[in-house]
């Protein structure tokens, strides 16, 4: 429980932290009545193995070793939800709503100074057979969230529950369902599909 006791400090550190990374354009929000009702399902790298009953999100701090936060924690935090149009490189949008925390919430909370001050975050499925790099000003951009519900409802498993990435400043790919670890870096992490040939950045 390593979370419980920092909650009351959010609000509290809100004001300082808004203004500690750079201001960036926010994705375009639509009203909950816009969203689809069975959004599509796409890409089951690293979700295919049956979900380990004790998951754990394994944060790998620069200094101090791994912490693990469990879905309680997560579920416990202060929920942001948002509507907005998911794009897929493939081709296709869709306007979907997902529920979950602020990952700059759950950082500053967690008191990653160092962690957040690096140039990228890179996450990855349990299986570490998905993974994305996202750079940190995308990562702590005011609307990118960990999230473990769509629809108001817990997420799917095809749709990456436990508790996925949704990043709406950038293209469906980098949006990693299942994630098992986070880790920080200032040389770009190792992505997936930048792998096969698509940008690096997918988006902003
Ligand atoms: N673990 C994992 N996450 C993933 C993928 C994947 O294959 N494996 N595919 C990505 C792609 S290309 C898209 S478009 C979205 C689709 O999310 P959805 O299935 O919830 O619509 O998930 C992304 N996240
Ligand atoms: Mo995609």
């Amino acid at each position: 429980m390593v979370l419980q006791p920092l909650r009351k400090g959010l609000n509290a550190n809100e004001k300082i932290f808004t203004g500690s990374y750079k201001q960036t354009s926010l994705a375009k929000t639509y009203p909950v009545k816009d969203a689809v009702a069975v959004p599509r399902i796409n890409g089951n790298v690293g979700i295919q193995n049956e979900l380990v009953q004790d998951w754990s999100l394994k944060i790998n701090r620069i200094k101090g070793g791994p912490v693990n936060i469990s879905i309680d924690e997560i579920k416990n935090l202060p929920k942001t939800e948002i509507v907005f149009d998911f794009k897929c490189i493939e081709g296709w949008s869709q306007i979907t709503h997902w529920g979950g925390i602020l990952l700059s919430d759950l950082l500053e909370l967690l008191s990653m100074k160092t962690e957040m001050s690096m140039n990228y975050v890179g996450l990855s499925t349990p299986d570490s057979q998905y993974y994305v790099g996202i750079d940190m000003d995308s990562a702590l951009h005011p609307q990118t969230l960990l999230c473990y519900e769509m629809n108001d409802k817990p997420l799917t498993e095809e749709h990456g529950a436990p508790l996925r990435l949704i990043i709406p400043v950038k293209y469906g790919v980098k949006h990693l369902k299942r994630i098992g670890s986070i880790y920080f870096a200032n040389e770009r992490p190792p992505d997936y599909w930048a792998e096969r040939g698509y940008d690096y950045y997918c988006g902003h």
